[in-house]
């Protein structure tokens, strides 16, 4: 009789959800594209499984890269214990910023953005780990590089708004949408990095 029990209370909750099984299952599978499992309760404390899939896009602008500070922006992620789940080097189309910028689109300084962004190569990555998205916007610092702290990347090698090096997304739905606008799903790679456990409760 109680094993009866038992067994309808575990079929209900298959079939019409109990949500938190359910999305502590989701939370195990990478989602392969996007950032990480994107919504609220993803930071939940109650989430047994911690988020070291989540994903954030990161772009070096086009002064970035004439300036040659690609290589130690990558490295600040690194050394902070990132894993880098996609990586190109690209001419972007105005049709692309216009989308990606689409927040921006009424602001006065927007026909100038895109003609900064257009000006040279960018950079491109997908960031993977632990509370990316936000760590990832404290390590860029302030828009503004005037107000940036020392320590971020927009701290130490810029001094204005207009020519501020680096781009990182704002939040996990931000990033998803990003992620899906810069990338195709087959460029980003889900690989195991052989110190994962010492940088995340994996
Ligand atoms: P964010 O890059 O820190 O997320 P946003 O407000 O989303 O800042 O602005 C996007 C980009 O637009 C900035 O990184 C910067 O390149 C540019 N921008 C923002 N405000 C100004 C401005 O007042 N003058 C010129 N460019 C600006
Ligand atoms: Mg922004």
């Amino acid at each position: 009789m109680l094993q009866r029990l038992v067994f309808n209370r575990l079929l209900q909750q298959c079939l019409w959800g109990n949500p938190e099984p359910t999305r502590g299952l989701l939370c195990r599978f990478p989602t392969g594209l996007g950032a990480g499992h994107g919504s609220a309760w993803h930071r939940s404390k109650s989430t047994a499984v911690p988020d070291a899939r989540e994903r954030t896009l990161v772009a070096v602008k086009p002064d970035g890269v004439q300036r040659r500070l690609v290589g130690q922006i990558i490295q600040r992620f690194e050394r902070r214990g990132f894993k880098l789940v996609g990586l190109k080097m690209l001419q972007v189309s105005e049709d692309l910023l216009s989308q990606h910028y689409c927040e921006l689109k009424t602001k006065p300084f927007y026909p100038s953005l895109l003609r900064y962004m257009t000006s040279g190569p960018v950079v491109v990555m997908v960031w993977e780990g632990h509370n990316v998205v936000q760590t990832s916007r404290t390590m860029v610092g302030h828009t503004n590089p005037a107000e940036a702290q020392a320590g971020t990347v927009r701290g130490d090698f810029s001094v204005h708004v207009s020519r501020n090096v680096v781009h990182a997304s704002d939040s996990l739905e931000g990033a998803q949408r990003e992620i899906q606008l810069w990338f195709q799903g087959k460029d980003l790679l889900n690989w195991e990095c052989c110190d994962q456990s010492s940088t995340s409760e994996a």
